[in-house]
């Protein structure tokens, strides 16, 4: 399918096309099926690299193999001799354009200069050195074999390995209450170290970028992007364009977790060409090229203390994080960090405590906001204590967590960091999931098998999910024909969007989808908006749409027929973060000679508020299990002393597979937020969040016979049997 074919296929006549069956039922609460797929599936999508553009120009990249050091020379006379190639940039052609705007949530935070290309220093292996416009990407690829770099070498600073402390670029402390009397009281305490695999999003869909230019000097810019409206002003900003000249359009995204969430250094290197050779440019990534130089998520070390009383009640809470940064900063560089302190002490009621967050630059590939962002990290560092304290008391973990989390009377409620918890029944979740995992059975079961031989084992975790602050905007019209058309600032990355949008407007005027046309991804067809992240699109930019469309109704007194076309812009800002919660129980066994761990079960209660479409809420449990799986057991970037990667491609880089998948009960619980209109709350993470934490447990359970009790993932058979032989050893 062309560009042109997926700027019109939400046309009604398309949507009748490729529907099948016809459903009766579309508004709010409907599985309906998702209208994407059809194409999708058929091989008719329109990603970033099928959009056709004019004789493009193809954009390859010479990347750094070193870590660190100066750049001292570069000869690129013998490549710009190649017939195919048009141009060849450095770092001096470009030093003098503007910065990436970086969210600066954090109280202390130093940002470092944002490099489009390498200049005078390199400062990551796979950072782009110089840039190559040619005719064909095979001609891009053999000027990079004749371009001779000279880099003299310098030590590398990594991550918690030799962290130099000059590079410290965030830096933040919260307190609430009287953490140290906490501590003195309390009968008892726990300490637990848990550090985060540093994680590649991996996308099915690499980055990806089409430049069309225009006579006028104009362009318009085709981005595997979730956040298209960022995109063009920061390309405004940082090449110093006036934004008009940029349009942007996210035509199908495959994928994206936080990864396209900022725009790269690649991707303004091929917007400054086209306006540079005034000729449409593209480029293409390649799944190495993504390894190297797209961000990396969590990765973080946190060190926390619990302070606790004999009954099982919680007293206080120190925590230290520790967050990874790379040699720039993506716009939400800081967010893991943030959350990861600022959730503490997620749905527990401890109101003594202290948290810190830290983070430095290290010469490694940028880390950014990864599905979870920050919230996996709080999670499995408060059920890491609470499984700990449990074990020290010899308390049932249900039992303990139940003591001590918040009653639906104690909600709202206020934390350390002044985020407000808004509304949930955390103790009917819990109590939810034991009677639908038939736990005592369960325990039963786990006690036969190891009088077997077994090494079998339970883990639980209960997690909060804040799912967006801000605001979102949307238009809608009403036509006299009584069709609709509708506008979302927001956009998708693949995970349904224009279904579950479309089922509200169906709600607000009670039409069919066929009445109804809807725009995404394109800045100029588009009201402003953030985009599709951090969980938030459903809950502000659906209740943007449904607010506009509530107010076209009004303004029709009610008719879908009006006399003339009645338009509705409206920019929402919910009144406050909604919190999604759940809680997740692992069963999982490990296979004493191989260290082999498989999750033979896990069963899940989210409640994610009002469900626009419960079969997507599924899907979306679904598939951030498989990537909390994918944590939990495989998956982890490494750099070896001198900062070069080990993992750079998908051979060395482990990702889930679809056998790797347990068997998976979900259920799922509502409580409307109040925060927003639709009563919606985050669910695009929560298997991230919950996953790993309750597998982590269910390991350290299953080990427990051998006085385990320390373990980090990824739980691959290696560590796993390593630990056992200590263990054994000992
Ligand atoms: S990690 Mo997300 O795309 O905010």
């Amino acid at each position: 399918m062309n560009i042109f074919r997926w700027l019109t296929r939400n046309s009604p006549d398309r949507n009748k096309e490729s529907r099948a069956p016809v459903l009766s039922e579309t508004g709010i609460g409907e599985s309906v099926r998702r209208l994407e797929d059809d194409p999708l599936i058929r091989g008719n999508g329109c990603y970033v690299d099928d959009v056709p553009l004019e004789d493009p120009l193809y954009i390859t990249f010479l990347r750094s193999t070193s870590a660190h050091g100066t750049l001292q020379s570069m000869d690129i006379s013998d490549a710009l001799d190649l017939p195919d190639v048009e141009g060849i940039f450095c770092g001096d052609d470009v030093s003098g354009l503007g910065d990436l705007a970086v969210n600066k949530i954090l109280k202390d935070m130093s940002i470092p200069p944002y490099p489009v290309l390498a200049h005078q220093t390199v400062d990551a292996i796979g950072q782009p050195i110089a840039g190559i416009a040619a005719k064909t990407a095979q001609a891009g690829l053999d000027a990079l074999d004749l371009i001779a770099v000279d880099i003299d070498d310098k030590p590398a600073s990594l991550p918690f390995h030799n962290h130099d402390p000059q590079k410290k670029a965030l830096q933040q402390s919260w307190r609430g209450g009287d953490p140290e009397t906490a501590f003195q009281e309390a009968s008892h305490q726990v300490s637990v170290t848990v550090e985060h695999p540093r994680l590649a999003p991996s996308p099915m869909e690499n980055r990806a970028i089409a430049v069309q230019y225009h006579q006028e000097d104009s362009v318009t810019v085709y981005l595997s992007s979730q956040t298209p409206h960022r995109a063009r002003k920061e390309l405004s900003r940082i090449l110093q364009i006036a934004p008009e000249k940029i349009q942007v359009i996210s035509p199908d995204v495959g994928g994206a977790f936080g990864m396209k969430a900022s725009l790269y250094p690649e991707e303004v290197f091929t917007v400054w060409t086209a306006f540079k050779l005034k000729q449409s440019v593209k480029w293409t990534s390649t799944r190495n090229e993504d390894l190297l130089s797209a961000s990396h998520g969590r990765g973080a070390r946190s060190r926390a203390s619990l302070a606790f009383d004999a009954d099982g009640t919680f007293r206080g809470l120190k925590a230290e994080i520790e967050a990874p940064l790379g040699h720039w900063l993506p716009n939400s560089a800081a967010i893991p960090a943030w959350n990861a302190a600022r959730i503490l002490p997620g749905p527990y009621r401890i109101n003594d405590i202290e948290a810190s967050t830290t983070g430095y630059l290290s010469h490694t590939a940028p880390v950014g906001i990864y599905r979870g962002a920050g919230r996996p990290e709080a999670t499995l560092l408060m059920e890491r204590l609470v499984e700990a304290a449990a074990r020290k008391l010899q308390m049932d973990p249900f039992h303990i967590r139940k003591l001590n989390l918040l009653t639906t009377e104690e909600l709202p409620r206020i934390n350390m960091a002044g985020s407000t918890l808004d509304s949930g029944d955390y103790p009917a979740a819990l109590e939810r999931l034991k009677n639908s995992a038939q736990y005592d059975a369960l325990c039963q079961k786990i006690i036969r098998r190891r009088q077997e031989g077994d090494l079998a084992g339970l883990g639980l975790s209960f997690y909060v999910e804040p799912c967006g602050q801000g605001w979102e905007s949307a238009t809608v019209t009403l036509h006299p024909n009584g069709k609709v058309t509708a506008a979302t600032g927001t956009s998708s990355q693949g995970h349904g969007r224009a279904t579950a949008f479309r089922q509200i407007l169906s709600e607000v005027f009670d039409l069919p989808f066929s009445e109804i046309t809807f725009f995404q991804g394109d800045t100029n067809t588009c009201p402003e908006g953030i985009g599709a992240l951090a969980s938030r699109s459903t809950a502000i930019g659906g209740s943007a749409l449904k607010q506009a469309a509530e107010q076209v109704l009004a303004k029709s007194g009610g008719s879908v027929t009006p006399a003339q076309d009645i338009t509705v812009t409206v920019k929402y800002e919910n009144e406050g973060e909604a919190w999604g919660y759940g809680c997740y129980l692992a069963e999982i066994s490990i296979d004493a000679p191989t260290g082999k761990l498989t999750v033979e079960k896990l069963t899940c209660v989210d409640d994610a508020g009002t469900l626009i479409n419960p079969m997507m809420v599924e899907g979306q449990i679904m598939g951030g299990v498989a990537q909390g799986i994918g944590e939990a057991l495989m998956e982890q970037i490494r750099y070896d002393e001198s900062g070069q990667l080990l993992t750079g491609s998908l051979m060395d880089y482990a990702l889930p597979r679809a056998n790797d998948m347990p068997d998976l009960h979900i259920e799922k619980m509502t409580t409307p937020s109040p925060k927003n209109l639709l009563g919606a709350k985050g669910v695009g993470e929560a298997g991230t969040i919950g996953a790993p934490a309750a597998i982590l447990n269910a390991a350290l359970d299953a080990l427990s016979p051998y006085a385990i009790e320390t373990l980090q993932m990824p739980l691959t058979s290696e560590n796993i049997w390593r630990a056992l032989q200590n263990a054994k050893g000992h």
